[in-house]
C-alpha cells in the first residue's frame, strides 16, 4: 500500500522488451475507451489466471491469480476515476458493467456480487497469508467516497513540488476513496487485489504520478523519498505477525535507513526478477516500457 506508485503497475513476463530501446510501448487504456473485443480480451485472461495453476505457491498460492494478490501487482488497463466521477453516478460507471465489466452494483444478503466474470470466483487467502474457507467477491458501493477522488482533488496534488508531497497527497482521499468507492475486500489491506479492480485503481495512481512527473522530466524522474516501511496500523492489518517491519530494511537496499531511495528493491516474489525503484520511475524504462492513452 505504502507503495503504490510503485508497485502497482507492475510488469508481466511479456512487458520487457528488449534491452536500451522501448520501441513498442503496451499501451494502458481507460476501461471506458475500450471496445467490447478489449473488454472481453482483458476480462478472459483475468479468469484464466485463476484457473491455472500457480508456480511460485507463494503465500499458498494455487493459482496465477493467487499469487497476484498475494504480490499486489499486476499490469493491467487502468480506471478514469476522475473522468467517470464526473460524468455519472458510480454504479453506472462501464467499469460496473455486468455484461462488459466487473459485474454490476448487485449484490446478494452477503454482499456477495452476483454477476459479471467475477461473480462465482472464491478468495481463500487470509490477511496472515495463510489459507481459509472460500469466500465470495464482496463490494459496497459508495458515492459520497467516490467523490473524493474528483479531478479537483487531484489537482490539489498537481501542485506538488516534491515526490514526497505528491505521493502524501495522492495517497490521500484519491487512493483511499477508490478503495473505499467499491467497498467489500477493497477495504481490506491485505486482501483488497482480490478485486480486480484494485489494479485498475492503482494503475489510474500510477498514471496520475505519471502526468505529474511529465510537468517537469528533468526533476521528477530521479524524485524519490518517503518512509519506507508501512506504520505499524497499516502493518499489523497486513503481514503477519511474525513479520515486523524491522524484518525487512536490512533488504530494502535504502542504505539500512528509513528513506524510500531509488535503490529500494520491489520484492517480486520469485514471480518475476526483483527491480529497483529506479527501473520504474520512467514509464519508457526497459521495464515498464508503456504508455498511457
Ligand atoms: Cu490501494
Amino acid at each position: 500500500m505504502l507503495k503504490f506508485a510503485s508497485l502497482a503497475s507492475l510488469l508481466l513476463p511479456a512487458a520487457h522488451s528488449v534491452s536500451g530501446a522501448c520501441s513498442n510501448p503496451s499501451v494502458r487504456k481507460a476501461w471506458t475507451a475500450l471496445n467490447d473485443d478489449e473488454k472481453h480480451d482483458f476480462l478472459k485472461p483475468e479468469v484464466c489466471l485463476m484457473e491455472t495453476s500457480s508456480k511460485t505457491r507463494y503465500a499458498g498460492s494455487v493459482s496465477h491469480w493467487d499469487e497476484l494478490q498475494a504480490l499486489h501487482t499486476a499490469q493491467v488497463h487502468y480506471w478514469d476515476e476522475q473522468a467517470d466521477q464526473a460524468a455519472a453516478p458510480l454504479y453506472a460507471s462501464s467499469i460496473f458493467n455486468a455484461e462488459m465489466g466487473f459485474g454490476s452494483n448487485k449484490t446478494d444478503a452477503n454482499g456477495c456480487i452476483v454477476d459479471g466474470p467475477f461473480a462465482n470466483v472464491t478468495n481463500t487467502l487470509l490477511s496472515n497469508f495463510t489459507r481459509g474457507p472460500p469466500q465470495c467477491l464482496t463490494r459496497a458501493l459508495d458515492q459520497a467516497q467516490f467523490n473524493l477522488v474528483a479531478q479537483a482533488k487531484v489537482g490539489l496534488c498537481d501542485a506538488s513540488t516534491t515526490y514526497e508531497d505528491f505521493n502524501a497527497c495522492l495517497g490521500g482521499d484519491p487512493h483511499v476513496a477508490g478503495h473505499y468507492a467499491v467497498g467489500g475486500i477493497m477495504l481490506d489491506l491485505a486482501l483488497s487485489p482480490f478485486d480486480t479492480i484494485f489494479f485498475l485503481h492503482h494503475t489510474n495512481l500510477d498514471r496520475l504520478w505519471w502526468v505529474w512527473q511529465s510537468r517537469d522530466l528533468g526533476a521528477r524522474l530521479t524524485d524519490m523519498g518517503g518512509v519506507n516501511v508501512a506504520s505499524f496500523s497499516v502493518l499489523t492489518q497486513a503481514q503477519p505477525k511474525s513479520l515486523p517491519a524491522g524484518a525487512f530494511v536490512p533488504y530494502f537496499g535504502d542504505g539500512g535507513g528509513n528513506v524510500t531511495t531509488l535503490n529500494h528493491n520491489l520484492w517480486m516474489a520469485d514471480i518475476l526478477p526483483n527491480v529497483t525503484i529506479a527501473e520504474v520511475m520512467d514509464i519508457h524504462s526497459d521495464v515498464i516500457c508503456a504508455e498511457y492513452l
